[in-house]
């Protein structure tokens, strides 16, 4: 039987006897998933950035120069509970570590490869000298594993940047070695942000029952993140009403995809390439974040409730699932599924009415791969995964830790009702 990537539907354990057992020896990471850095923004000067289920990378100052250590690492991160993947990122996490300084800040950085591979790192977005780029073999010569590196420059602009490695790309951005490189203005122009949000888009080709992503892959991806978690791994992003929040989005997997946020209205108001005027800015409530780019959406959050944020291509608000299965809808299958049942055990096909109620089963999958649609909300499954959170806006609120679910005031939700009134 050829177990193509996307065979969940088709595969069981009894299939996957030969799969290492995956999950022995394996310490689940969500005790080790790094708690939100937020320093005291006085100190700062700025408000600090958060990267949900991620943090902010440390510095110490050394005779005026903000100085940091990054090391490139091979590291295990759980995408949700019941799926830890083996990445590489940078200090234990991908994404790596946010990095923050402020336009005109001296930066030095301090890059060890403890990867099985050279590398380097690319500042993706920050006007530097040309020996600062970190191209292998165009601006500099590969990072040897074990061998350190250091990087200098000054910055000369301010907006969300990335940093990634330009040394065998495909293979090291596939394993999640991407990071934000955020530069806060010197003089703010604008209304204070009251929270700022940063959240790295992630695709991945992990097949069902396995835990290391296939870099080869090109378009058939099966598992989507942000700040490589799955929903319902995703942290919420959790505001007060009428917060000023800004949400920075930076994508450097092999897709576009259309960032949509529920019950608000917002604006784009910067790219990789820094801020956009005002009067260039643009009302959405989907903005598409294409690979290699940066987007900063900005909204007052003033209407209070649980608001959906995803990715619109609901391919990407799933997790692993098989795509090649048969179209079932509308078809009685009642006997079908006997019959293929006896060639493949655990064999499920698209239900006659669509797949939610697949999410109502309890699926047994093989080991480390996510139900497809995993997520519990008030009312039942929210028959979604992958590129998926929730923006809680709440009117009182004593912290920004998560405050439960909306409870709608009453009247103001739709109902049931016995019969459509008679026209
Ligand atoms: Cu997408």
């Amino acid at each position: 039987m050829n177990l193509s990537r996307r065979d969940f539907l088709v595969s069981g354990s009894a299939a996957l006897a030969g799969a290492a057992p995956l999950l022995a020896g394996m310490t689940p990471l969500s005790a080790q998933t790094p708690a939100p850095v937020q320093p005291e923004a006085g100190a700062l000067g700025y408000t600090p950035v958060i990267t949900p289920n991620g943090s902010t990378m440390p510095w110490v100052m050394k005779d005026g120069v903000k100085e940091f250590h990054i090391i490139a690492e091979p590291v295990k991160r759980e995408f949700a509970p019941g799926m830890v993947v083996n990445c590489w990122g940078y200090n234990g996490q991908t994404p790596g570590p946010t990095i923050e300084a402020v336009e005109g800040d001296h930066v030095r950085f301090y890059v060890t490869n403890k990867l099985p591979e050279a590398t380097t790192i690319h500042w993706h977005g920050v006007l530097l000298p040309n020996g600062m780029d970190g191209v292998s073999g165009l601006t500099q010569p590969h990072i040897q594993p074990g061998e350190t590196f250091v990087y200098e420059f000054t910055l000369r602009q301010h907006g969300t940047q990335m940093y990634h490695p330009h040394s065998d790309e495909m293979v090291q951005m596939a394993m999640g070695m991407v990071g934000f490189f955020i530069i806060h203005p010197k003089e703010p122009a604008g209304p204070k942000i009251d929270r700022d949000f940063a959240i790295f888009l992630g695709e991945w080709a992990i097949a069902p029952g396995t835990s290391t992503p296939n870099p080869s892959v090109m378009t058939d991806f099966n598992i989507f993140t942000f700040n490589s978690r799955a929903f319902p791994g995703t942290a919420p992003l959790v505001v007060r009403q009428n917060d000023r929040t800004r949400i920075r989005i930076g994508n450097l997997s092999m897709d576009n995809h259309p960032m949509h946020l529920h019950g608000h209205r917002f604006f784009i108001t910067g790219t990789d390439g820094g801020p956009i005027p005002p009067s260039a800015q643009i009302p959405h409530a989907t903005v598409d974040v294409p690979p290699g780019t940066a987007a900063d959406l900005e909204f007052i959050a003033d209407n209070p409730g649980d608001w959906a944020f995803h990715c619109h291509k609901s391919h990407h608000t799933m997790n692993a699932m098989n795509h090649d299965i048969p179209n079932m809808i509308g078809v009685q299958q009642d006997k079908v599924a006997d019959k293929i049942g006896q060639m493949f055990p655990m064999y499920m096909a698209m239900g006659n009415n669509g797949m939610g109620d697949m999410t109502e089963m309890q699926m047994s999958g093989p080991p480390n791969t996510l139900p497809m649609m995993g997520g519990d909300g008030p009312y039942g499954s929210l028959e979604m995964g992958g590129m998926f959170t929730v923006l809680k806006v709440r009117e009182n609120l004593a912290s920004y830790d998560d405050p439960g679910w909306y409870k709608a005031p009453a009247g103001t939700s739709a109902r049931k009702v016995d019969a459509p009134p008679q026209t």
